[in-house]
């Protein structure tokens, strides 16, 4: 339906790890990728700046996987910085977009903004549907404004926009702080603290209840991609179809380690919400499906960061 060959792609957030997954995965369809401006030069939360740039280097296509984002502690912590960060991004970069005639665009939603307890697999039309997840509710609602604001734009000016939603996440280019960044990253770090200092007790967060579906970044872009080219619909989950207790993930990471101490589960941190498999239907119905499988995504990701000195680990 769509194609990218010699289209001039601007892909907002370059720099983050979806963003810089689906520069290199664009490389291969021919793309001309429009330089993404750091932040230093151009902050996307200023409108006036925003059209300004778009104006100037008027992309074909535009990607938004520009956001504020953080796992569940820098979510609770933070929901001001989350909330505006990302309705003024979004909108900067989206009204902009149908404004100048953007052939395509394309936002980047998360699978967190489902409600707390929809029934699983989630699909598309559950959105709005019931209460959200305490911890993240401000990212939630942001994102899912962007969304509305993609819908409203398809429906009052036909722009060929869409959205897509992404499980949990990981892979190259991911944040690595103990405090702020998602389950895998974190693990990862304590773990390599946890080898080093000799630790007879490796802690995680919560009751390792939770269910997360997790995909490699790789994957991601290469699902976004297959999915602006060949999905018609306004709204589509990008997942891999499985997911697996944070208790089970930990013991894939402390094997591929090869941590021997005992797991301690500390409960004074949240669990977030129970479970948010994502119901893949619209991408598997166009025949799309993951190629890197979680154990052998955690074997590559922990050697990238573990290869890493200890002061840059970003893997
Ligand atoms: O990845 P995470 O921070 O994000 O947490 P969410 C996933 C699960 O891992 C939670 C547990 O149940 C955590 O309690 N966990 C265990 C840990 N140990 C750790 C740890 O050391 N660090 C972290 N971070 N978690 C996020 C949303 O929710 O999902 C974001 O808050 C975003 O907005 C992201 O949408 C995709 O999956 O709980």
């Amino acid at each position: 339906m769509h194609n990218f060959e010699g289209k001039k792609v601007w892909v907002a957030g370059s720099r983050g790890m979806v963003g810089a997954a689906l520069v290199q995965r664009l490389m291969q369809e021919s793309a001309r990728i429009v330089q993404d401006p750091p932040r230093q030069v151009l902050d996307l939360r200023r409108q006036a700046d925003v059209e300004g740039w778009m104006e100037s280097s008027r992309p074909d296509v535009v990607f938004v996987a520009a956001a504020r984002v953080g796992g569940i502690l820098d979510n609770a912590n933070h929901p001001a910085d989350f909330i505006a960060d990302n309705l003024q991004i979004e909108t900067n970069i989206i009204t902009t977009a149908a404004k100048l005639g953007v052939s395509q665009l394309v936002f980047l939603g998360s699978s967190c903004i489902y409600p707390k307890h929809a029934p699983q697999p989630l699909k598309e039309e559950y959105l709005l549907t019931g209460p959200l997840e305490e911890t993240n509710r401000a990212y939630a609602m942001a994102k899912l404004a962007g969304i509305e604001l993609v819908n409203a734009y398809r429906k009052q000016h036909d722009c060929n926009f869409m959205s897509v939603l992404p499980c949990n996440l990981y892979g190259p280019g991911d944040t690595y702080d103990i405090q702020n960044s998602h389950v895998i990253p974190a693990l990862m770090m304590r773990l390599k603290e946890a080898i080093e200092s000799k630790s007879a007790e490796f802690k995680v967060w919560g009751t390792g209840k939770p269910r997360r579906e997790f995909m490699h970044v790789n994957d991601c872009a290469d699902a976004i991609i297959h999915a602006a080219k060949n999905i018609a619909n306004e709204l589509v989950n990008i997942g891999t179809g499985e997911d697996i207790s944070i208790a089970d993930l930990v013991a894939i990471l402390t094997e591929i380690a090869g941590y021997k101490g005992q797991i301690v589960f500390d409960t004074s941190k949240p669990d977030g919400t129970p479970r948010k498999l994502l119901d893949i239907s619209r991408l598997q119905a166009s025949t799309w499906g993951p190629q890197i499988s979680l154990k052998q995504g955690l074997e590559l990701t922990w050697q990238a960061f573990s290869d890493q000195p200890s002061q840059r680990r970003r893997a």
